[in-house]
């Protein structure tokens, strides 16, 4: 599915694009099946709380930002479901970190127009920590999502250090202290990119994005996979941890023969 040379760029750098990963008829079909989940169940917010927004915001539009963020829209449309087992999206994430791949989430971070909300300088390791470091997250871009429309920025080879001290608590979604990360003093570059493409990235990649201050639906996906053997980090080491194989056979180190 890949090539060498774009798995090596992974590795290098924490992140790839994949261009019209998704057929332009694939990605209508699933852009319009998240219209109606959005028109059914959405919810809108102003985006993840926290201190962050005073460093990133001007005051008037600390309060004032969109979002529409929504976990599982496989409990609501099956062509979402289907998403999990799609082949070039699967088989991208096993050239990246195996044959075998484990599901993890689905989450849409859909930015309204005009003032969509940012996010701050983070990586996603805080959100879903595991215990190793193939976890790939896969942004699925719905619109296109040009620089101005708040087109997700990464710090590349920020991977290569791990896991990094986050702010966390009540009342913030985890993020960089905003006084060591900052767009103003960390170098990222935009990935502007298209309906249809995919963004793959290493949840130790440093990424954020800005507002949208388009007129356009900023709507994109995030698919998050992992080697079957990675576990959460504090849950009991006995505790099953099983959940959708969406590419190859998870084997069970502790098996028996039972069967012949
Ligand atoms: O969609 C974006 O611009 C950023 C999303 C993000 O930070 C994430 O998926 O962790």
């Amino acid at each position: 599915m890949l090539t060498q040379n774009q798995v090596e760029f992974y590795h290098e750098n924490g992140y790839l694009k994949v261009e019209q990963l998704f057929t332009p008829e694939e990605t209508k079909e699933l852009a319009s099946e998240m219209v109606q989940i959005i028109n059914n169940w959405g919810q809108e917010t102003i985006g993840w709380p926290g201190p962050w927004r005073k460093r990133y915001l001007k005051a008037e539009d600390q309060q004032t930002t969109k979002a529409v963020f929504m976990h599982n829209p496989h409990f609501y449309s099956a062509t979402w479901g289907r998403v999990i087992f799609h082949e070039r999206l699967t088989g991208a994430v096993q050239d990246l970190i195996g044959e075998t791949i484990q599901w993890h989430h689905t989450v849409l971070h859909a930015k309204p127009p005009e003032k969509g909300t940012p996010f701050p300088m983070h990586q996603d390791y805080p959100f879903y920590p595991h215990d190793g470091l193939d976890f790939v997250d896969c942004l699925v871009h719905l619109d296109d999502a040009p620089f101005e429309s708040g087109a997700l920025r990464v710090v590349p080879g920020s991977h290569k250090e791990g896991p990094r001290e986050h702010i966390t608590g009540e009342g913030t979604a985890p993020h960089l202290p905003t006084d060591k990360y900052h767009p103003d003093f960390i170098d990222s570059i935009p990935i502007p990119s298209k309906a249809g493409d995919v963004i793959f990235f290493s949840y130790c990649l440093i990424h954020w994005s800005e507002v949208n201050r388009t007129d356009q639906w900023r709507k994109a996906v995030r698919f998050g996979f992992h080697k079957p053997e990675m576990r959460p980090v504090g849950r009991d080491a006995t505790e099953p941890y099983n959940s959708i194989v969406a590419g190859g056979f998870k084997a069970n180190p502790a098996a028996g023969e039972i069967l012949t």
